[in-house]
């Protein structure tokens, strides 16, 4: 049959209300790729769930599936959501799918050209906030709880519903859960989703490896951060929402949640993209994670099952890779200035 959308495929193990009404922009059902080269670097079998690939290049979608089906179905007429990016664009997509007026509100200056792009070409209105994400969610929790407006943040029950929906996938492909799941944290709403899932599921449980960026890691360091600082600014985030329950997951399956340089980060995004699949800087943090883990010898990944989570497309982010490298060389259009350049 053909694909319909997460919603219709998972409906019995999602907790939605009777009056959801489906949004969906056939969402989920993203490629779990394997790495060959990659994986025998760590001597394991190596996956990534591609989420870049959904549709509007996050796993954010997901969860915006269901959050915006059950708010339509109850007849809310505005969504708002504080936001580094993706959950914006998300919003702003599935908001007009259903014909809702939507608000996103922003960390000013902070957010890759492609999330604040695609927010604007889907009809959000965009508020930009001189504050970080953390402010700018404060600031959505207390109008949501003032008026009508639905928020369709994680905290939001149905997108951590939504959200489960990528490890019964991952299930289904491999038969069973990974030995290990690889996955970046920001405001920690996916660490949940997954960990929720897999326990639902019951086809085996992995180990979580939840992996913040080191000016944005306040589950690793025990406390919120004020002003939290890193180039993968989808993660950039001091004060998780689902903070505590991530920490739970990375409790109950024997994982951790670990940080990683800015460094480490872009240097897996170039490892990801040299084995033709580009993410955006935050979706590379699983592997840089991964990477730091197995090289101090604290993560044995060999003869495992590994799934690193990619949550995000690097067309998301555009700038990380044109601001840093210089710029193609120019020559004059004719063959020899070619054969000259290419020199073979
Ligand atoms: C690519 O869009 O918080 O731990 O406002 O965009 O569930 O927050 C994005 C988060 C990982 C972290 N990778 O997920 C937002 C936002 C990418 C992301 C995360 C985000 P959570």
């Amino acid at each position: 049959m053909t694909y319909q959308g997460l919603i219709h495929r998972y409906r019995l193990y999602l907790d939605l209300p009777a009056h959801a009404h489906t949004i969906s922009l056939l969402e989920g059902d993203t490629p779990l790729i394997p790495m060959p080269r990659l994986g025998r670097e760590f001597g394991c079998d190596l996956f990534v769930k591609f989420e870049g690939l959904n549709p509007t290049g996050s796993f954010k979608d997901r969860g915006m599936t269901a959050a915006i089906s059950e708010a339509v179905g109850r007849g809310a007429k505005t969504i708002i959501c504080a936001s580094t990016g993706n959950t914006a664009a998300s919003a702003a997509a599935y908001a007009a799918r259903a014909g809702l007026r939507s608000i996103v509100l922003i960390p000013e200056g902070k957010v890759a050209v492609g999330k604040l792009a695609g927010a604007i070409a889907y009809g959000a209105e965009v508020i930009q906030i001189q504050g970080s994400f953390d402010d700018a969610l404060s600031l959505v929790v207390e109008i949501t709880q003032k008026t009508p407006i639905a928020l369709v943040n994680s905290i939001n029950p149905y997108r951590i519903e939504g959200q489960k929906t990528a490890s019964f996938e991952i299930c289904d492909v491999l038969s069973s859960a990974p030995d290990w799941l690889c996955l970046p944290v920001g405001n920690a709403g996916n660490i949940t989703s997954y960990w929720a899932g897999f326990k639902q599921y019951q086809k085996g449980l992995p180990r979580v490896l939840g992996v913040q960026a080191e000016g944005a890691a306040p589950l690793v360091l025990g406390h919120p951060v004020e002003k939290p600082e890193t180039i993968a600014t989808a993660i950039r985030i001091g004060k998780p929402a689902r903070g505590e329950q991530a920490l739970e997951a990375a409790h109950e399956s024997d994982g951790r949640i670990i940080a990683v340089s800015d460094a480490q980060i872009l240097d897996a995004q170039c490892i990801l993209a040299s084995e033709g699949v580009w993410v955006e800087p935050a979706s590379a943090a699983g592997l840089a994670g991964l990477m730091a883990e197995t090289a101090k010898g604290s993560l044995d990944a060999k003869g495992k099952t590994v799934v690193v989570v990619c949550t995000g497309h690097g067309m998301k982010d555009p700038s990380i890779i044109t601001e840093s490298f210089q710029a193609p060389k120019v020559i004059p259009a004719n063959y020899e200035a070619l054969l000259d350049v290419i020199g073979e």
